[in-house]
């Protein structure tokens, strides 16, 4: 077995940080050790098979975005990065493994929407991958297929109270389907948004001529998204299901986490690198269609109503539990396109997979979280949350080495032929500079990037079958 002893760095985990060496052998990490220990017998740096020097570093565990969407069919179009692109973007930047969704078909057995996207993924993956279901359709035999998911390692759910006639579950399936999921102990995931009063909203704005990208946002006001996260909490305080609400960008759906959470119920909350940086004014609203780029759902929320700082102090409270990218890329072009002159027509979605450990590194520089915290959300939390700890989001003896080594005076300019790895023809976050850099990215001990050269393969990426959330009370 071939090892690898990474010396010199501050290791940094959820709970600390302090100067220690890495030992790898083979795909797990050895020993962590103090540095210059001579508790393994030998001198580790002369020995090793390959030996990294992180002196001034971080090493940190690989990132975890516990949400995806490579090749999600959306809108008439599908998203625009393969398991192959957007894995190999996910290296560039750090994470480590992903965790997508498999899309239930009107008509579709549970299990075999999932045999399809294990079909899209074996073999192309450059990082470890699991998989979340979506059910597009709470019936009898959907629920049942469930609890034959949960044995095979897909121990969470989605379900969207938006998109009414597409992916939508009215409250009697949503109801159901949260009876089924605290039955089984899996987490029950929602995009929280009333999709039915949205549709009326965007119905009369586009009566009234209003078609920019900009009243996508408009017509998706946060009371939306408070009420739909409230009923959803009230709902799975009914049925004992651990919820999970992701893509939160309003502050007020936040604090009904938090006022859950306070009260003991099994509720987490995830936000987007895009709700902490973006926004409705200078985003969507930019001119012409340029907008369309930032089209996601839930929207980019006005600047000037508060929610950044909110998101922020959030997870800094840990009322947010994960920061993941719900990664969703659409080229402007023959898709974002498709919604010109109509911005419901446009293909919801913003592809960020590549750059969300660098754009949280960044909160840790502006003084918004600590370097703990910034590990915490973006790799421990993820690996507990989804049943992947101590398999991933911990450098620990007997956990996969995949490790992360970050220079804290590195820079990263983000945008289009400088750092774009992800398969779009522009980026949502184009001239963003940040004073951090991913060096060197492991997987599972095989070095994937190393000093802005790319060693990862197709195929190296496993699907990783999950346990139940470790992170439930
Ligand atoms: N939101 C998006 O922005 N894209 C995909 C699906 C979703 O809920
Ligand atoms: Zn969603
Ligand atoms: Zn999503
Ligand atoms: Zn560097």
């Amino acid at each position: 077995m071939s090892t690898t002893f990474i010396h010199g760095g501050i290791v940094v985990s959820a709970n600390g940080s302090q100067p220690l060496d890495v030992l790898i052998d083979g795909e797990t990490i050895a020993a962590v050790v103090q540095p210059g220990s001579t508790a393994l017998g030998s001198d580790l740096a002369a020995t090793a098979a390959t030996v990294i020097d992180a002196t001034g570093k971080y090493v940190i565990p690989g990132g975890v975005d516990g949400h995806t969407h490579m090749q999600l069919p959306f809108g008439g179009t599908e998203a625009s990065d393969t398991f192959e692109t957007g894995t190999r973007a996910a290296a560039w930047g750090g994470t480590t493994t992903i965790v997508d969704f498999a899309v239930q078909k009107p008509g579709e057995r549970v299990q075999d929407s999932l045999a399809l996207w294990h079909d899209k993924a074996a073999g192309k993956c450059a990082v470890d991958y699991g998989f979340h279901q979506i059910i597009g359709n709470v019936d009898a035999e959907s629920l049942k297929g469930m609890s034959e998911l949960v044995s095979e390692g897909v121990t969470s759910f989605k379900l969207f109270m938006a998109y009414p006639g597409v992916f939508y579950s009215d409250d009697g399936q949503i109801l159901r389907a949260m009876q089924t999921a605290g039955d089984l102990g899996a987490v029950l995931m929602m995009h929280a948004e009333n999709g039915i009063a949205i549709d009326v909203l965007v119905e009369q704005a586009l009566a009234r001529g209003e078609k920019s990208p900009y009243y996508h946002g408009v017509t998706r006001p946060w009371q939306m998204e408070e009420e739909a996260t409230h009923r959803a909490i009230m709902l799975a305080q009914l049925t004992g299901a651990p919820l999970y609400v992701v893509h939160v960008s309003a502050k007020q759906a936040l604090e009904q986490i938090a006022e859950a959470r306070g009260k003991g119920q099994n509720v987490f909350g995830e936000t987007c690198p895009q709700y902490l940086y973006l926004s409705l004014e200078e985003n969507l609203g930019a001119p012409g269609f340029e907008g369309a780029k930032w089209v996601c759902s839930t929207p980019l929320r006005a600047r000037a109503e508060g929610h950044q700082d909110e998101l922020w102090r959030y997870i800094r409270t840990g009322d947010v539990t994960t920061v993941a990218t719900d990664h969703c890329p659409f080229c402007m072009k023959d898709q974002k396109e498709l919604g010109l002159g109509d911005f419901s027509k446009i293909p919801n979605g913003i592809g960020g997979v590549e750059h969300r450990m660098d754009l949280m590194f960044q909160g840790v520089k502006d003084g918004r979280i600590s370097l703990e915290k910034w590990v915490e959300v973006c790799c421990t939390a993820p690996a507990r949350m989804f049943g992947l700890y101590p398999r991933k989001g911990v450098i620990s003896p007997g956990a996969d080495a995949d490790v992360v080594i970050y220079d804290p005076n590195g820079h990263t300019s983000i945008g289009l032929g400088k750092t774009h790895h992800m398969n779009m023809d522009h980026s949502a976050y184009e001239g963003f500079e940040i004073d951090g850099h991913v060096d060197t990215v492991l997987s599972r001990g095989r070095v994937l990037v190393d000093a802005g050269q790319y060693l990862g393969s197709a195929g190296h990426g496993r699907f990783v079958k999950r346990g139940l959330s470790q992170n439930l009370i």
